[in-house]
């Protein structure tokens, strides 16, 4: 992924018509769309080939099974079109390592959840969360999913992954978290949703949390 405005648009939409008319608004000012359940359940597959076409897709299906089953869903996933999927780390080596080769095949990149934005998280997520980092550490994946939300832990993840691997951090603006505060903790890319797609002029919202992510750097 190319690293310039830092953001992933999360497009949580149901629409076709709208989640196209965004991609292409908000295209230029976003690094990646990240789309998932929501989107590809209301409109079939063939939008994420559709989107990648503009913008380049992450696909956020939170792969999380045997490593043959995971196998079957990178290779669709990956021939609709995605240029990234978003996968679980705590169904262990085995998996993680087919989905990466998988994702080679295809000249994809895998990312791997750590610790969850929300609440919740807390509940099992964070007591794993480390070992989840250092595992995609090990797997020499593109990146790994750490809380905007908490960030401490996207620090604290960072310090654990070292520099070679990526952090795309979500939880920004309804959840709560900080674009600005997330990035000066050490993610690579913030994943942003609802306060882009549901804003009324959704390019305008986008420019703006670009800038601030500018700012912060260049503070
Ligand atoms: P918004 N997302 C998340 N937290 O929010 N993939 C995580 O820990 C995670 C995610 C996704 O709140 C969430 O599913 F691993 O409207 C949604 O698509 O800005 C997006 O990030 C956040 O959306």
């Amino acid at each position: 992924m190319i690293k310039d405005t830092r953001l992933i648009l999360a497009l949580d939409v149901t629409d076709r018509h709208q989640a196209l008319k965004i991609s292409q608004d908000v295209k230029g000012y976003v690094d990646a769309i990240k789309i998932g359940y929501p989107l590809v359940l209301a409109t079939g597959k063939d939008i994420i080939g559709e989107i990648a076409e503009m913008v380049p897709v992450i696909a956020d299906f939170k792969v999380a099974d045997i490593p043959n089953t995971d196998r079957l869903i990178c290779e669709q996933v990956f021939s609709a079109g995605a240029n990234a999927l978003i996968v679980h780390g705590f169904t262990g080596s085995d998996s993680l390592k087919t989905c990466v080769e998988v994702a080679e095949v295809h000249g994809a990149d895998i990312y791997v959840v750590t610790e969850m934005s929300h609440p919740g998280a807390l509940d099992f997520m964070q007591k794993v969360a480390e070992d989840m980092a250092q595992l995609a550490s090990n797997a020499k994946v593109a990146g790994v999913v750490a809380p905007a939300t908490r960030p401490e832990r996207v620090q604290k993840i960072r310090s654990i992954i070292g520099n070679d691997i990526a952090i795309i951090s979500p939880g920004v603006g309804v959840q709560g978290g900080s674009a600005a505060d997330a990035i000066k903790a050490g993610a690579d890319w913030v994943i942003v949703g609802r306060s882009i797609y549901l804003a009324d002029d959704p390019k305008k919202a986008a420019m703006e949390i670009a800038k601030e992510i500018k700012d912060a750097i260049d503070q």
